[in-house]
């Protein structure tokens, strides 16, 4: 399994330089909202009138890059924060620790954030003492931290990619789940399976994950599910669907009155999205939202702010390099029919 992974790495690697090159004649339409850190995977929040960005905080640990995700050695989070987009972005400092997660053991991956009743919680993966991706929950009174882990993950929770919805019920869900490095092939039925293998081309898909939140925030009210995206027809894509299949990078938001599901297609580097009439799907997909950026990963947020929408993504214009990413903002725009328009991070 892992040759098999190596010998396809090297096909996306060499696939991911020949998108660089093309981006890289081109002009970013947006610029990093910060430079004197490498920050990724952007969860964009409004609380209290102001923009909060949990993003991953990107470091050089020495590492050696393989495909697995090894190099994504994280070890801390820092909130960013702004007034009104295009305002000054401030870095507030760590908000939470490796060292400070009592379960975990490397690689602290994309988080997201939420506020229920003036507590703000902070949901994120990191790989525990058995080297399994699971996500874990910390709390603060303050949206920027420092965050307060619980002592252990999320019971049932696994793989990466934590996207926290808060629905106009006041009902809570997080989405989750990320293939290859994030090892969401390893799971059937919410078992951990010993000796997993990626979906071949002709077989189905692996499938992003929900559960409802209970009302503390810290546990799963329900038994983990599967989301479906499908095409037109009502089919469930196939592994050989990889231009819109669902790879990692989950985000929910609502566009009136219905769910967009948006999510990274990894190693073809669109970000796509699907639209349902309930949080649980499924999601017939519409389309893409980002064409591929500078770089491997592509992981975004969705948000509206002061009557217009906005996207976070990032991309490697800083470094060069795919570990080291960037965070962005651009406008979002609908058509009409509440289509989403495409966005080319390059002119
Ligand atoms: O930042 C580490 C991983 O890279 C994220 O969890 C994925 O979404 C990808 O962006």
């Amino acid at each position: 399994m892992k040759n098999r992974h190596l010998s396809v790495f090297a096909v996306l690697a060499s696939l991911s330089n020949t998108i660089d090159a093309q981006n890289v004649e081109k002009k970013p339409i947006s610029q990093p909202l910060v430079s004197h850190i490498y920050t990724a995977d952007p969860s964009a929040h409004v609380f209290n009138g102001k923009i909060y960005i949990y993003p991953s905080h990107d470091i050089e640990s020495g590492v050696k890059a393989d495909a697995d995700g090894n190099h994504f050695d994280m070890k801390d989070f820092r909130i960013l924060s702004m007034d009104n987009i295009g305002g000054k972005v401030k870095d507030n400092g760590v908000a939470l620790s490796i060292k400070d997660i009592p379960w975990a053991k490397r690689q602290l991956w994309a988080p997201d954030a939420t506020a229920k009743k003036g507590i703000y919680y902070l949901y994120f993966p990191v790989k525990d003492k058995d080297d399994i991706f699971r996500i874990g929950v910390a709390s603060s009174k303050k949206p920027i931290g420092p965050f307060k882990a619980e002592a252990t993950p999320i019971k049932g929770s696994y793989s990466i990619d934590p996207a926290v919805f808060k629905d106009s019920d006041d009902s809570y869900y997080l989405y989750f789940g990320g293939i290859s490095g994030g090892q969401l092939q390893r799971w059937k039925d919410n078992q951990y399976l010993e000796n997993a293998e990626m979906a071949k081309k002709n077989e189905l898909a692996h499938l992003p994950r929900i559960a409802k939140l209970s009302a503390n925030m810290k546990e799963f009210s329900e038994e983990v599910k599967e989301i479906k995206i499908v095409d037109e027809k009502g089919n469930v894509f196939k592994e050989s669907d990889n231009d819109k299949r669902f790879f990692e990078a989950a985000w929910v938001h609502k566009y009136r009155g219905k769910y967009y599901f948006s999510y990274s297609t990894g190693d073809t580097h669109n970000i796509c999205y699907a639209i349902a009439d309930n949080p649980y799907g499924p999601f017939t997909y519409k389309g893409v939202v980002l064409k591929p950026v500078q770089g491997w990963t592509s992981h975004h947020s969705i948000i509206q702010k002061g009557g217009k929408w906005y996207l976070f993504y990032h991309d490697v214009q800083l470094s060069g390099q795919t570990h080291l990413r960037n965070v962005k903002v651009t406008e979002l725009k609908y058509n009409p029919d509440g289509t989403i328009q495409t966005i080319d991070a390059y002119k």
